[in-house]
């Protein structure tokens, strides 16, 4: 099922003339009403006349978050505070949040969005969703939760933590739909499993929407056979508008669906800013096309994907982003060798008895980089004998030099040793850092 069939379908042709007047009625307003882009478009000789295609998007400058940082909190708004009924946040690694603001028509648009998202995820009326997404100034539980709202579903607010009070009501209230982070659907597998349960058997789940951090296809797997669901990728972030800016569908499961018709996205080349054609590896960006508070200019998001515009067998026709395989600046430079976090995820689910909880670990000794995998195994593999324990070892070493072709020291560790996640798991430690 489609939620908004008229847009969601539009010809690429009407969806073009359509984000053409929307990128030209942003540009003006964002010239008008906020200096920072006022300035940004002066220096670059640009001025809102001159956009009369969607290609000139690009004679734009691009937005980066330190430009967010540096007109800390309320600087790139472009309407009063009067006109602003909510703001969101995030928090990053360093420094002061993020700051984004949203009118009372940008809500609706969110939750318009997130009507889609939910829909692609074969939630309806009639669900009851538990939406563990932490509520807050995190947009994930608020977003989910408008979306919900729309669609006509129950929504059960739990937000992010309480794990056990969290299992007592999954089993209690029997929701049929689950909101929350890919890791932190794993830790509740873990813990119902403590309490007695058998996911799969015991609750009555059978769709989900899961993002707000990396994952790979093979977890996907994985938590759809431990909760006998199916499992929708969906994507967003704080400065777009939150969740609900691409999201996966059930027909396909195969990449994910940006909502064109608000947000054009380009794929640009991270070292020299070149927009790459369709297909080709590079940095998300996105331009907001129908924000009121908030709008963002060829905003670079630090993710890396590509598009594809072959249709989809579910009938919609915006073009598809592939999951995203890091962030430009998760990306961990290995002795030369680029790794992400989630290549490594995928080589961890293929071994036996490997357990998906990890984390990465980077330091230095000396000039040379060393990584150190930290993985889980199960119960069994961890009581069994030493010699055991190192061929396992030895295997999870292997098979990341030959997925990778960096050398890493391979650390099997007990069950429920690695720290768990109540929202974006926490899978890489760089010591270089420090
Ligand atoms: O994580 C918004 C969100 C909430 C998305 C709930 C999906 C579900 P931020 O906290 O601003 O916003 O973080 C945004 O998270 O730039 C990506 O690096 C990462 N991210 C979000 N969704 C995915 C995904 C929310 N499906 C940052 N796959 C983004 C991989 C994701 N990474």
């Amino acid at each position: 099922m489609i939620w908004n069939e008229e847009f969601e379908t539009l010809p690429r042709e009407a969806l073009e003339a359509l984000q053409l007047k929307r990128l030209q009625a942003t540009v003006e307003r964002v010239y008008v009403n906020v200096p920072f882009y006022k300035k940004k478009f002066d220096e670059q000789g640009v001025t809102p006349a001159d956009i009369k295609s969607l290609s000139d998007l690009q004679k734009l400058p691009f937005t980066v978050k330190n430009d967010l940082r540096d007109n800390y909190p309320f600087g790139l708004f472009s309407v009063p505070m009067s006109r602003v009924v909510r703001v969101h946040g995030s928090s990053g690694t360093t420094g002061k949040p993020i700051v984004v603001g949203y009118t009372k028509r940008d809500i609706d648009t969110w939750a318009e969005l997130m009507a889609r998202t939910l829909t692609c995820a074969g939630i309806h009326r009639g669900d009851i969703v538990h939406n563990a997404y932490g509520y807050g100034l995190f947009t994930g539980g608020l977003g989910a939760h408008y979306g919900a709202e729309k669609i006509g579903a129950s929504v059960i607010p739990i937000s992010g933590g309480n794990t056990k009070r969290q299992i007592t009501i999954m089993k209690d209230f029997a929701p049929t739909a689950i909101t929350c982070t890919p890791s932190y659907l794993l830790h509740l597998a873990d813990v119902a499993k403590d309490m007695g349960f058998d996911p799969a058997v015991d609750f009555n789940i059978r769709a989900g929407c899961f993002g707000a951090e990396p994952w790979s296809e093979k977890m996907r797997d994985q938590l759809e056979k431990i909760f006998n669901l199916d499992a929708v990728d969906i994507y967003g972030l704080t400065e777009v508008i939150g969740p609900g800016v691409s999201s996966g569908c059930l027909e396909a499961k195969s990449g994910l669906h940006v909502f064109e018709d608000h947000f054009i996205p380009e794929i640009i080349d991270p070292e020299t800013g070149e927009v790459l054609p369709d297909g080709e590896k590079g940095e998300l960006v996105f331009t907001s096309i129908t924000k009121e508070a908030f709008p963002v200019i060829r905003y670079r998001t630090r993710d890396i994907t590509s598009l594809n515009p072959t249709p989809c067998v579910c009938g919609r026709t915006f073009k598809r982003m592939e999951r995203i395989t890091g962030r430009s600046d998760d990306m961990l430079i290995i002795r030369g060798v680029n790794v992400f976090p989630s290549q490594i995820e995928s080589v961890l689910m293929d071994i036996e008895g490997i357990e998906p909880h990890y984390q990465l670990i980077v330091d230095r000794e000396g000039t040379l980089d060393t990584l150190e995998v930290r993985v889980e195994v199960n119960e069994k593999i961890f009581s069994d004998e030493v010699k055991q324990l190192e061929s396992l070892e030895r295997k999870v070493t292997n098979d990341i030099k030959e997925t990778i072709g960096t050398t890493c020291r391979c650390k099997l560790v007990e069950p429920k040793s690695i720290p768990r996640s109540e929202g974006k798991a926490q899978r890489v430690i760089d010591k270089r850092s420090i």
